[in-house]
């Protein structure tokens, strides 16, 4: 597997977010591109550090005014009276609530969905380096590469064409997509993670081109609550090609599996060229903020049927929070990639 990679993400640490009215130790934390890249050095993957791709690809998806917004809003935020280390919205718009302000204040929660996509100093810089990653692992796969790993950090599927939120700021793995139509008329974007990736789904909701299927956690109890529902299928030009698998709590392996045939149907009617992966590991059994029972054979299994659909490949990283299980999980994915490559 080729794995793509760079410690940019250090740059980004913002220690805590706020989460059910407190503050809380930050659950996506730098230590969690280590262990993934640990077990990729330890399985002798082909590393490979990202090149840079400029704002063109990224523009392509998000609008212009929220990346000025992204770059600037942590400089802006030192500037008001007391301020905390960093960014978070205080006051969101909401049902019939249509201004926009030009205030940091009112900016920061214009732009920003949830209380979990801190900005800190380097977030800005960390964020590019992780679409430069995906883009680049995209590159390879365009080149002639079966399959690449994008190792990203920050994660992206919750980032909308105009909104930050869940941990994510950059949609990485949309940015890849459109990229990637360089080449291929029609892609399939498969999402994993274990919360459905509503970024991804709101940017490609009423294109016909790219395919979006979900497996996740059930919505109605679980975030981001207000998207991933059965009933989400597209609009416009793409009705029917957006796809959504929502599971109960503790649901195992069984039913995931069930889950990713479902999706697996949709994806082969849509015929892409080629499919991108959102990977969280998140669905695992041990994920501190997890909600399913997804094992580490689990992901084995899982990345073999993938692998077994027979379509150039990339993969994104996004969540997973148990630490000592993110490197077996990620070595169980790609040993069951390569056996679904080999049958
Ligand atoms: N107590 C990704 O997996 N909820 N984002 C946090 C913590 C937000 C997850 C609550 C979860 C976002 C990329
Ligand atoms: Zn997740």
């Amino acid at each position: 597997m080729l794995v793509v990679h760079d410690d940019a993400h250090l740059q980004h640490q913002p220690a805590e977010i706020i989460s059910r009215g407190r503050h809380v130790p930050h659950v996506e934390i730098a230590r969690r591109a280590e262990e993934l890249l640990a077990a990729a050095k330890a399985g002798g993957h082909d590393l490979q550090a990202p090149t840079a791709h400029g704002m063109g690809p990224i523009e392509a998806i998000h609008d212009k005014e929220y990346l000025a917004f992204l770059e600037s809003a942590w400089t802006r935020w030192q500037a008001l009276p007391d301020p905390t280390p960093y960014v978070h919205p205080y006051a969101q718009p909401n049902r019939r609530m249509t201004g926009k302000p030009t205030s940091i204040m009112g900016q920061a929660g214009y732009y920003m969905a949830t209380n979990s996509a801190p900005i800190a100093e380097g977030t800005w810089g960390a964020a590019k380096v992780s679409a430069d990653i995906a883009l680049t692992a995209a590159d390879a796969v365009m080149a002639g590469a079966p399959e690449a790993y994008a190792l990203c950090r920050p994660p992206g599927h919750h980032a909308f064409q105009d909104l930050a939120g869940g941990f994510c700021y950059l949609n990485n793995i949309a940015i890849a997509a459109q990229h990637m139509r360089g080449k291929w008329d029609k892609l399939a974007i498969l999402d994993i993670d274990v919360h459905h990736g509503n970024g991804t789904q709101g940017i490609f909701y009423d294109r016909g081109d790219v395919l979006f299927a979900s497996l996740h956690g059930d919505p109605s109890d679980y975030f981001p609550f207000f998207a991933g529902y059965k009933g989400e299928t597209g609009e416009g030009a793409g009705a029917g090609k957006t796809a959504n698998f929502p599971m109960a709590q503790n649901s195992g392996d069984d039913v995931f599996m069930g889950s990713l045939d479902k999706a697996f149907d949709a994806i082969q009617a849509h015929q892409p060229g080629a499919l991108l992966v959102s990977l969280g590991f998140d669905a695992y059994e041990h994920d501190p903020i997890g909600y399913l029972k997804v094992t580490t054979g689990g992901f084995g299994k899982v990345a073999e049927r993938i692998a077994g659909l027979d379509l150039p490949t990339l993969l994104v990283q996004e969540g997973g929070y148990n630490c000592e299980g993110l490197g077996p999980n990620l070595t169980s994915f790609f040993a069951g990639f390569s056996a679904g490559r080999a049958k």
